[in-house]
């Protein structure tokens, strides 16, 4: 029986909105851990890490809150690697964005000790590909994409003594439709591949994720980094930075079965979930049902 480690990392200190640091405990209130045993999964529940208290302050050298996104990524890094080692899939509740660079960091070092392939796929509004020089607002949320690539703070690029923790070739980048001009150029320079929604729109979700999965065989190792806000804010209201225009409710749940599917998954992150935001724990709802399709719950009437 596969077993799930939950992982809350309550913490905002990588945005400028606050309340994605309450995203963990409304996971859990959403119903996450029985939802996970119904579909026949062990689920250990090691409660929120601890971390430093978010400051407040304006961005420095235009990074802000750099020490306390180090010192959270590092406790993100080292549970979601125990998680691994302990043969668990380690399922990282956010928190801001930031701290997918602890999250996957920590499943590259796991994918190299086994020698496994690595295949990112990463759904959001934004490419979270900023660099300090280029932020228009110093959030390392908007950063994560370019530190795992190792452009950025030291500290931030180095966990587990490894630089770049991952490849351009590693990643996918699933709905995308909101980018500032010199993350277009980054993502440009490094050739990662992003299917934005205009891809979507004219190719629709079933090629786009038939795309997105290509070359996938059964010595990789899927990591599904989702922001929360990759989904269309009329049904996932509960997030800190919206962008109108994204997947509907059946377009993600088929990116979630078609992900199933591959029986690949081996570790995920649930970030920037604002429950401040939200309406009645919807999209934490949202976020659950969506979980459930990820571990194979299925829609589908014929055998
Ligand atoms: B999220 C913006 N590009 O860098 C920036 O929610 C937004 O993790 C980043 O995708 C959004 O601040 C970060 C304007
Ligand atoms: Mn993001
Ligand atoms: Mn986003
Ligand atoms: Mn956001």
């Amino acid at each position: 029986m596969k077993t799930i480690s939950l992982i809350g990392a309550p913490t905002d200190v990588g945005a400028s909105v606050k309340g994605a640091s309450m995203g963990p405990d409304a996971l859990r209130v959403a119903g996450l851990t029985e939802a996970l045993q119904a579909r026949q999964l062990q689920v250990v529940d090691r409660g929120n890490l601890h971390g430093p208290a978010n400051p407040w302050q304006e961005p420095v050298n235009g990074l802000r809150h750099l020490k306390e996104a180090i010192d959270w990524n590092q406790a993100v890094f080292d549970a979601v690697g125990q998680a691994l080692s302990d043969g668990h899939l380690p399922m990282m509740l956010g928190g801001d964005h930031c701290l997918a660079i602890g999250s996957i960091s920590a499943v590259a070092a796991h994918c190299r000790r086994a020698g496994k392939k690595l295949r990112v796929l990463w759904f959001d509004a934004h490419a979270d590909s900023n660099l300090s020089t280029i932020s228009p607002t110093g959030n390392i949320h908007g950063m994560p994409v370019a530190c795992l690539m190792g452009h950025g703070p030291k500290e931030l690029i180095g966990y587990g003594g490894h630089t770049p923790a991952m490849l351009p070739h590693e990643i996918r980048q699933i709905g995308i439709r909101s980018v500032d001009a010199g993350e277009k150029k980054f993502i440009h320079e490094m050739g990662i591949q992003v299917y934005d929604m205009r891809y979507i729109d004219e190719y629709g979700i079933r090629n786009t994720m038939s795309s997105a999965l290509a070359g996938v065989d059964a010595n990789t190792h899927i990591h599904v980094s989702f922001d929360m806000d990759c989904l269309d804010p009329q049904i996932a209201p509960g997030v800190g930075t919206a962008v109108l225009g994204g997947p509907t409710y059946r377009e993600a749940q088929l990116c979630m079965e078609m992900i199933a599917d591959t029986g690949l998954m081996g570790s995920l992150d649930i970030v920037e979930l604002n429950p401040a935001l939200d309406i009645r724990n919807q999209t934490a709802i949202l976020a659950v049902d969506l979980i459930e399709s990820l571990f194979g719950k299925s829609t589908l009437v014929r055998i």
